[in-house]
């Protein structure tokens, strides 16, 4: 399929050219470099093929300010299906893929669960044949890196394009023009292809890079002021710099606001371009473009369609209305209260005015729309977009959309029922669920080669790659002893590779027979990695007291990055990492508990970890998790889930079977009965053992360098002046976690019944495939078609 010869020619070249050297004599940074631009030579041809040939068709558009990409080399070549070709071209120059595999920048231009759906999206959208572009910020800094130092969090700058950036296009004669009061700027487009599997469809993901109008300022340069000299072009490219590395809490910085519309604004002008050159009515735009908002960071483009309409492309106000509200569809992925985005007006005033004039006049509209139907002047107030000086993102996007869904059943139901309420009073039809997936390309295919492979001979052929729900062919094989043997011989061996790859990057030993049980996600409290915590001491302290205690060996591991400004996430990642060493340092603890607290989660971490897991963790309090996508990587490799009622686990369960899994802890309606009068003090004060474990944080058992770990004690027994006692009902789950932990220890001891329960999961994994939600998204509200 390859040509050898001229692929390798290509590597010989761009070696010399990009690095002055030979191939096999260059870093490994910078073989992955060349190799990717080499195979960029291959795809360029279909991707321009695939352009031309989705030129005339609907197309979805997906803003999101996040992806998380992951690494592209590995993933592109086994969509291409050259991945073995490459190895054995590479062996011949004599050098290991694998080394060249591992040293490419994973580029974190996410948080997690959003950007990371995105990615998914992209992938399962290309692999079905539907045209879906993606368009966000290339920032020249993604997500901070992770070092665990002292048993804190320290961030490091992530310089992800140190060596180049291969598989970006940047498509200078593309750029556009973007307006802010102090001046204009230009977005850069930098192309990454997205390339569906085995099916010569390649769509874009487009990312936007801030650069100035003004290279330098020779007068000022001259007149010896060199700051004053390269000013504008600072100013212009630190819009682009860094991403936000908050992923719950709208801090509302101004310069973030100028992202959100430095790329959206950027985004429509490139879409109304193109729609300009095919000659047609703007009435027609809706019929060539669906645009997905990703959450509400890129909801300005409401207003901002609107006003490229009606300012810069004379369609009248009504009509411009009805384009824009038959274009977007908005999806809302989080209901915590901290994480509504609100802008203060005056920013808009500020920074965007021409935007804020277009926004007061949609404000007005609703308003008149909301008198029409006869809601009274008092209820007004609950649903204007301008409120007490802040403009509501959500309730824009809600009112200029034509869809609004959740991403797990719960998540809407709740959405409907409740946070959203008056809003579908208002417009019930626009309301729907889209429950997440996760790509098996990536989560499966790619990250556990030797389970896909027995998969494919189980099933006697590879159509699970972009079929997922065959695997519910697989089922009857749970009670096959020979299979569930070779299964087991695998999740071995993946264990075995992750215990390598712990050794060599965290320094910690690890043991691949005991069971690993795992928590991976970001650090925050409503996901309650504190409650693994208390569980994990509280293991502790019964196996010190009764050393002749059966249990299963056990590894716990974690990983989990803090938003930096986080105070209490970073307390409980020092807690965490105080345990482990507590417990790793006690002799009497070998070969019975293990604690890890892996540095730098991200998405090549994920695929090493997934894939080894025993037990899922997945136990935030009920109604705070919108749906979890992690949750669905651990099942997809069969891992039994031990979780709550929350978010898509309450899906997972239902398709796997609540007997292969472990539920347990209060639901939403529990949780709503009980809100008012819990009083967590009383569980404390009751259960000694637990007391025990809580206590820790402040009876000297750890060091609490600076009151924080006081400060959490406090939190779960008095509460905070902004918020009740435990506030995430750790100690109310308590008791039900650790018997859903005591029977899951158990159930592990049948080594076959264990088998069992994993194979049950995986085979039932399919509903949650990226594909099967993508194959939603484009019937029920894109209305797009497969190439
Ligand atoms: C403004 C600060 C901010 C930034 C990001 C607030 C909120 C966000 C995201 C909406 C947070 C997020 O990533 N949500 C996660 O989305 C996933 C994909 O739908 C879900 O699976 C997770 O449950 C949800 O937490």
């Amino acid at each position: 399929m390859l040509n050898h010869e001229s692929l390798k020619k290509r590597i010989d070249l761009y070696a010399m050219t990009t690095f002055g050297g030979d191939f096999k004599d260059l870093l490994d940074s910078e073989k992955y470099v060349v190799l990717s631009k080499a195979m960029m030579e291959t795809i360029l041809p279909h991707w321009n093929q695939s352009r031309k040939n989705t030129e005339t068709m609907k197309k979805a558009y997906y803003l999101s300010s996040e992806y998380l990409m992951g690494r592209f080399l590995t993933n592109n070549l086994i969509a291409m299906d050259t991945k073995d070709e490459v190895k054995e071209i590479l062996k011949n120059m004599g050098v290991d893929y694998n080394q060249v595999e591992e040293s490419e920048e994973d580029p974190a231009l996410g948080n997690g669960g959003l950007g990371r759906l995105a990615a998914c999206f992209l992938d399962s959208a290309a692999t079905l044949g539907y045209p879906m572009d993606g368009y966000g910020i290339r920032y020249d800094f993604g997500l901070f890196k992770q070092k665990i130092v002292d048993g804190e969090q320290v961030e490091v700058a992530d310089n992800w394009t140190k060596y180049g950036d291969p598989w970006g296009i940047r498509k200078i004669s593309e750029k556009v023009r973007v307006t802010f009061k102090g001046g204009e700027i230009y977005a850069i487009p930098y192309d990454y292809p997205v390339i569906g599997y085995d099916n010569k469809l390649i769509n874009t993901l487009r990312l936007w890079k801030a650069e100035s109008l003004d290279e330098f300022d020779f007068r000022a340069f001259n007149d010896q002021n060199y700051d004053l000299a390269v000013k504008a072009k600072n100013d212009a490219e630190n819009i682009a710099k860094v991403l936000y590395p908050n992923d719950s809490y709208e801090e509302g910085k101004k310069l973030r606001l100028k992202q959100q519309y430095f790329f959206v604004s950027a985004s429509l002008q490139d879409m109304i371009r193109r729609f300009k050159s095919k000659n047609l009515d703007f009435e027609d735009f809706p019929k060539y473009h669906s645009i997905q908002l990703n959450d509400t960071h890129p909801a300005v483009a409401i207003p901002e369609l609107m006003r490229l309409l009606t300012r810069k492309e004379d369609v009248e106000w009504d009509k411009a209305w009805r384009i824009t509200t038959a274009t977007f569809a908005y999806t809302n992925h989080t209901l915590l209260a901290e994480a509504l985005e609100q802008w203060p007006e005056r920013y808009y005033q500020e920074l965007i005015p021409q935007v804020y004039k277009v926004i007061l006049r949609i404000h007005q509209m609703l308003i008149d729309e909301l008198k029409g139907k006869g809601i009274q002047d008092h209820d007004l107030n609950r649903y204007e977009i301008i409120h007490n000086g802040n403009i509501r993102m959500a309730w824009m996007s809600i009112f200029g959309s034509k869809s609004i869904n959740g991403v797990a059943r719960l998540h809407t139901d709740l959405l409907i029922n409740q946070e959203l309420n008056d809003w579908y009073r208002l417009y019930p039809e626009k309301f729907n669920n889209k429950t997440n997936g996760i790509t098996q390309r990536r989560w499966l295919l790619q990250s556990n080669p030797e389970l896909s492979e027995l998969i494919t001979e189980l099933l006697g052929s590879e159509d699970w790659i972009t079929d997922l729900k065959m695997l519910k062919n697989l089922e009857s094989y749970a009670d096959v002893p020979e299979i569930m043997e070779r299964f087991l011989q695998i999740k071995w061996t993946k264990k075995k590779q992750l215990s390598d790859y712990i050794l060599q990057e965290e320094g910690e030993e690890i043991d691949p027979d005991s069971l690993f049980d795992i928590q991976i996600k970001r650090l925050h409290e409503y996901k309650r990695q504190l409650l693994n915590a208390f569980h994990i001491l509280f293991l502790y302290y019964e196996l010190k007291e009764n050393p002749d205690l059966k249990r299963v060996p056990r590894t716990f591991i974690f990983g989990a990055k803090a938003a930096p400004g986080y105070v209490r996430a970073k307390a409980i990642i020092r807690f965490i990492n105080n345990i482990a060493e507590l417990v790793n340092g006690d002799p009497a603890m070998e070969g019975k508990l293990k604690v890890v607290f892996v540095q730098n989660y991200r998405v090549s971490y994920g695929e090493k970890l997934f894939p080894a897991a025993d037990l899922s963790e997945q136990i935030s309090t009920a109604g705070k998790e919108a749906s979890g996508t992690g949750n669905m990587k651990f099942m997809l490799n069969g891992a039994p889930t031990i979780g709550t009622y929350d978010g898509a686990n309450i899906e997972i369960v239902e398709e796997a079977g609540d007997a292969n899994n472990y539920i347990f802890g209060l639901k939403v309606e529990e949780i709503e009965k009980i809100r008012d009068s819990y009083n967590p003090e009383e569980i404390y004060q009751k259960d000694p053992k637990l007391r025990r474990v809580v206590d820790t944080l402040i009876d000297g058992t750890f060091e609490d360098k600076d009151g924080s770990y006081r400060e959490l004690h406090n939190s779960l027994l008095y509460g905070a002046n902004w918020h009740r006692a435990d506030n995430y009902f750790v100690l109310k789950d308590f008791h039900e976690y650790r018997k859903a932990h005591e029977k899951a220890d158990a159930d592990y001891v049948d080594r076959l019944g264990w088998a069992r329960k994993c194979w049950l999961n995986m085979s039932n994994s399919g509903k949650f495939s990226s594909d099967r939600t993508i194959e939603q998204y484009a019937q029920e509200i894109w209305d797009i078609e497969k190439i």
